[in-house]
């Protein structure tokens, strides 16, 4: 779940970590695919309107520290949003002094409302808890069984009455579980395959005989835009007070259930990943969101350096970038330079020391927009000390700027023939070629 928003993202902050700074117009590109990542992944178009809304203000004339690139920043800017999208703290179970606590759960036939009953009375039973799981899906007989069966598994006892209704079965329930040293009754109910008024009014009756302390609202995350709506249409009859995502192990785009927290503005409280009965995790909002960021390290780091950054060593340090010779950095600004003039070959055949044999290279303006997605994709460090880019780093760039190996090497060996040759020229004829370069490309 979540790779193809993950692998988006890590595209639009290699391509913006090339940047000097972070401005007007590059935010807005980054933004824009932003936003087509969310909806790609499908993500609520609402939902990602306003997130690319506040990530837009907060990125817009941000500083960025020395030490950091435009695209950490950013990256930064995105996760403490996707952070507060998904919630802002971790919403656990709240469990009542009352004996035995109530815990309803609710949701569509299909969605894992069993399944999670039982991971749910498992992962309390670990905590030194004494659940009861209580069967109130009398519409199905193998929805009694099925429950049984997962309380056997975990070793939870399940309160059950075959032929009896809904609102009788919790309602005993209760006081067997008081009876019984239960603490926490779970009460799995029946759903249906699409909201109806039936299911709804069935629900609402067992809530109002029990009045359980929490109603969750258990949803498939694999069903799309659905869920979305189906969590508004319980969230409307049943006012329920939390969110439980199933599924979360399946390949779907997964954006759909990260609106929900956003369009019903309750807590998700638990993710369900598997089928197997440990399988149930807590939900927290941060750890999701590098999760799906995929950058928990860069997280880490601006975090770190916005705290606590030394403006003057990082000064220094530009100091000594600019006083190196030409680095890819120059290069790709030049590349910049060179794309606004028109035909790269016209442009080189105007520069005075370009080797005959790069004059006649056939370079058309594609590969110039590839090179320059090249460097963008590398580090300053490595735009300036090209000879740290070993085998790992080359496949890195190469992942980071849609290109292959291949393509890295190439550069690297014409961007050393261009450094060579710039040693050839006399300084007298450098400096005139500077001149003119920053005359025609300015
Ligand atoms: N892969 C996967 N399957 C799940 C998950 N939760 C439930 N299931 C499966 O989904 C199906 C429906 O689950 P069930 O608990 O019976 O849904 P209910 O109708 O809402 O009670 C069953 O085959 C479960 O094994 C999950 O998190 N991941
Ligand atoms: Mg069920």
């Amino acid at each position: 779940m979540f790779e193809q928003i993950s692998e988006k993202f890590e595209d639009i902050f290699h391509r913006l970590s090339g940047q000097a700074r972070i401005s007007e117009e590059n935010v807005s590109d980054a933004v824009r695919e932003v936003r087509r990542a969310l909806l790609e992944g499908d993500v609520n178009y609402k939902v990602a309107r306003q997130f690319t809304e506040e990530v837009q203000k907060k990125a817009i004339g941000k500083d960025v520290v020395k030490s950091l690139n435009p695209g950490q920043v950013f990256v930064k800017i995105v996760y403490d949003e996707l952070v507060q999208l998904l919630g802002g703290t971790t919403s656990e179970l709240e469990l009542s002094q009352d004996i035995p606590t109530v815990v309803m759960i609710a949701g569509l036939q299909g969605s894992g409302k069993t399944t999670f009953a039982a991971k749910l009375a498992n992962h309390l039973k670990s905590k030194g808890r004494y659940p009861l799981l209580v069967a109130c899906d009398v519409h199905r007989p193998a929805a009694i069984d099925q429950l049984e069966t997962l309380g056997q598994q975990i070793g939870v006892p399940v309160f059950l009455e075959r032929g009896a209704t809904a609102v009788d079965i919790a309602s005993k329930s209760i006081d067997y579980a008081r009876k019984n040293a239960r603490d926490i009754a779970i009460i799995d109910t029946a759903g249906r395959l699409h909201v109806d008024e039936e299911m709804m009014a069935e629900a609402e009756s067992v809530r109002s005989s029990v009045k359980p302390h929490q109603i969750l609202f258990v949803v498939d995350s694999m069903t799309g835009q659905d869920a979305v709506n189906t969590a508004q249409e319980f969230n409307k009859r049943l006012d329920f007070n939390g969110v439980v995502l199933t599924k979360l192990d399946g390949d779907a785009r997964g954006g759909a259930a990260l609106s929900i927290r956003s369009v019903v503005q309750k807590p998700i409280k638990f993710v369900s990943l598997g089928e197997k009965l440990d399988q149930l995790e807590i939900f927290h909002p941060d750890r999701m969101a590098s999760r799906i960021l995929g950058m928990g390290d860069v997280v880490t780091l601006v975090e770190k350096v916005q705290e606590q950054v030394d403006e003057k060593k990082a000064e220094k340090l530009e100091q000594r970038l600019r006083r190196n010779e030409f680095t890819l950095e120059d290069f790709r600004d030049q590349l910049k330079q060179i794309k606004k003039m028109g035909p790269l070959q016209d442009v080189l055949s105007m520069i005075p020391g370009v080797s005959s044999a790069m004059r006649n290279a056939t370079i058309d303006d594609k590969a110039l927009v590839r090179i320059e997605a090249i460097i963008n994709s590398m580090t300053i460090s490595e735009r300036d000390k090209p000879h740290i880019i070993d085998g790992r780093r080359r496949k890195r760039i190469a992942a980071g700027s849609g290109t292959s190996v291949q393509e890295i090497n190439r550069l690297l060996k014409q961007f050393a023939e261009m450094q060579k040759m710039f040693k050839t020229l006399s300084k007298g004829k450098l400096g005139r070629a500077a001149a003119l370069a920053n005359m025609r490309f300015r």
